[in-house]
């Protein structure tokens, strides 16, 4: 970082405060992770000078001839990763990405079913303050009392609903998604199935969850959360007419230039988890949420769902007298970054929550295994116990600062 250092030195300030921030809190918010350095240095690259406006081979600017390779690769990799015949690599987010697939399937005003966001759904499956919610007519599904999809129940709601499009896909949900019974119930009412799996693809990819093909019609995700990649979005699928329709709502419809830069890094990032150590990764990170969960439960937590089956745990603070913000805020202040997140039953804003949901990506990039996560369960259940003792959670933070020592990520030299 010399040229930025000698260039903007309150930026570079800013990067070295933010590069401290990561090393010494324990990162457990569920969508994060840490990307490889080498994904970091396509970011960096000359592609970021770069317009490429349209699709390999068929650019509306020339000089295009390597960003075509850069972006042909990222689709082959994507595609190989998957095992789906269609990609588009070029969504600035995931978000965009859900733009595209309304945007390409589906008319103003027309119908679409997802799940409710208080009950682990994502803003964009039609969440009212959303473009999703605003500009289509949008009905919702949600969890059981167990804190479970019941899938006999959605297809009661699909039926009365008769969306045009069924997403399925989820921010906060702690079990297996099984996208088999979501077609079933999409070809039962003749809809659309769009599976979003952002929070889930690395383990998709691995084998560790089922995956959407072949299942759904079309298949966004993000590459940065369980994938481990550059932040952005991506849409998969089978079908050579959604897939042209896909390419069309991306580019020209809602996005300009193409990001080429963060495309480069999306194929390393593809690299990264088409190799065979990927496996092992997403085993761990299951292998953790599961133990920080078993522990939170032995220590007296009540578990959406009981327990997990992915990457992330949601903690429910109904029955307690403090907030989903009151718990994000002490184990703030010990050191653990984690997100306050509504409930099914929330009786609480959403600015202030019954719950927090804390995941295990990001720590397991970092080599931590069971035994670290036995440890921060029991440290995160003794700073919840005693919530509003402020010695706790700074001795805390010095006892976990001192055990993300051994697990080094970045250091100065990396960036
Ligand atoms: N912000 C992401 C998450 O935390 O799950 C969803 O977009």
């Amino acid at each position: 970082m010399s040229f930025l250092k000698e260039f903007d030195k309150d930026i570079f300030d800013l990067c070295e405060k933010e590069l401290e921030r990561q090393t010494d809190h324990l990162e457990m918010i569920a969508s994060e992770n840490f990307t490889l350095p080498a994904v970091m240095e396509a970011m960096g690259s000359v592609f970021t000078n770069k317009y490429a406006e349209g699709y390999p081979a068929k650019r509306y600017y020339g000089g295009c001839e390597y960003a075509d390779g850069v972006e042909q690769l990222a689709i082959d990799r994507a595609c190989k990763l998957f095992g789906c015949n269609y990609a588009n690599v070029q969504p600035h987010s995931g978000s965009q990405a859900n733009a595209a697939v309304y945007a390409g399937l589906l008319k103003a005003g027309d119908k679409l079913l997802g799940m409710d966001l208080s009950h682990g759904g994502h803003l964009t499956h039609g969440s009212k303050p959303s473009f999703s919610g605003q500009n289509y007519s949008s009905f919702t599904y949600g969890v059981e009392l167990d804190g479970r999809m019941n899938y006999d129940k959605i297809l009661e709601i699909a039926k009365a609903v008769q969306p045009k499009i069924i997403v399925c896909g989820a921010s906060a949900y702690a079990r297996e998604i099984d996208f088999k019974k979501f077609r079933e119930i999409a070809d039962a009412v003749g809809a659309i199935m769009f599976a979003d799996i952002a929070h889930v693809a690395g383990l998709v990819v691995a084998g560790e969850h089922m995956s959407p093909f072949p299942h759904a019609h079309v298949v966004t995700t993000t590459t940065h959360k369980t994938l481990a990649g550059p932040r952005g979005g991506m849409i998969m699928t089978n079908d050579e007419e959604i897939a042209k329709k896909m390419n069309s709502a991306i580019f020209p419809a809602l996005q300009g230039g193409p990001l080429v830069h963060v495309i480069a890094a999306k194929a390393v990032g593809f690299k990264y988890n088409l190799s065979p150590e990927w496996k092992e990764y997403a085993v761990q990170v299951k292998a953790n949420a599961k133990i920080l969960g078993e522990v939170l439960v032995k220590r007296g937590y009540d578990l959406v769902s009981g327990g997990t089956d992915n990457h992330l745990v949601l903690l429910s603070f109904l029955n307690r007298d403090f907030s989903g913000k009151d718990a994000d805020i002490a184990l703030g202040n010990a050191g653990i970054t984690v997100n306050k997140n509504t409930v099914p039953g929330e009786t609480r804003s959403p600015f202030v929550t019954s719950g927090i949901r804390i995941g295990s990506p990001a720590l397991t990039s970092r080599g931590m295994k069971e035994k670290e996560f036995e440890f921060i369960a029991n440290k995160i259940a003794d700073v919840l116990d005693n919530i509003n003792d402020t010695e706790l959670q700074a001795s805390v933070k010095n006892e976990l600062k001192e055990l993300a020592k051994n697990f080094v990520i970045y250091n100065q030299s990396t960036y």
